[in-house]
């Protein structure tokens, strides 16, 4: 039987403990910042019309639209603050976009092919449970190199190799501010945009959510630096605090919303 040692990876490092190795660069706490509750953020999905070139730079005023979700919790469900990662959520009736952006020292990525096992070396990912009623969910993942990893799991723990037989449609960019894989330098980080076809998620039913639907979805992230001995785990859930990624009970609820609200007037 095939072990996806995926699931592991977080009970060892509880296990383990984290001491062990050199600890990463974390940004400390400003002085008065409220702590973070063990509970994901919802995650709101404004509707638009405005233009997204999908080239790894969420610069379009579209996204400016887009609250931001931070990836606040780290690999043992503890507050990150400041985050170091962010991601934000948009739609326009057919496709989800996604912008991702992280804060990283050092950003590597040499796996090539869809479906490599991304998860590796630098990479960020994206959870989506449509339904509350079924087990069915899908996880993509991005690395800095700009490859994918798609898989459609019938329920968690469902063989890894038939989960990733499944290939989406979607379309992602990245682009990545300092120098890919070069750890003497210090890099400043690397973004992402993806448009996803909502109609690939049709494997329970019409997968076009209406407005006011509500799904659930995490942002992850595994952050590698050549100065660490273990990467740094962080999420916009306290996945990894109830045993690892795939813990879709914490994902936040993804809202899908009609149109951003008109800028006040001055
Ligand atoms: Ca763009
Ligand atoms: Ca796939
Ligand atoms: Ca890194």
């Amino acid at each position: 039987m095939r072990v996806n040692t995926r699931f592991l990876i977080p009970l060892l490092v509880v296990l383990l403990g984290v001491s062990c190795s050199p600890a990463p660069e974390v940004d400390p706490a400003p002085e008065g910042a409220a702590p973070a509750t063990a509970e994901a953020d919802p995650i709101p999905c404004y509707l638009t019309s405005d233009p997204i070139e999908i080239d790894g730079r969420p610069d379009e005023p579209a996204w400016q639209q887009a609250p931001e979700i931070p990836l606040r919790f780290d690999g043992v469900g503890n507050p990150v603050s400041p985050a170091r990662a962010s991601a934000r959520f948009l739609w326009d009736g057919e496709e989800l976009f996604v912008a991702m952006t992280a804060k990283d020292r050092d950003v590597g990525s040499t796996l090539k092919g869809r479906d490599a096992r991304l998860w590796e070396e630098d990479v960020l990912e994206l959870f989506i449970k449509p339904l509350e009623s079924s087990l069915l969910y899908y996880e993509f993942e991005f690395s800095a190199s700009n490859q994918i990893f798609d898989a459609y799991f019938v329920k968690r723990g469902a063989p890894l190799d038939e989960a990733t037989a499944w290939d989406s449609q979607l379309r992602v960019a990245v682009s990545v501010d300092g120098t890919l894989n070069y750890p003497e330098d210090d890099d400043r980080g690397w973004s992402l945009e993806l448009a996803l076809p909502l109609a690939d998620l049709h494997h329970a039913g019409n997968s076009i959510p209406k407005q006011g639907e509500v799904w659930k979805a995490a942002v992850c992230r595994y952050d590698y630096d050549a100065r660490w001995e273990q990467p740094l785990n962080t999420a916009t859930a306290p996945v990894t605090e109830s045993g690892g990624f795939h813990s879709y009970e914490v994902y936040g609820p993804l809202l899908f919303k009609g149109p951003p609200p008109a800028p006040s007037q001055p």
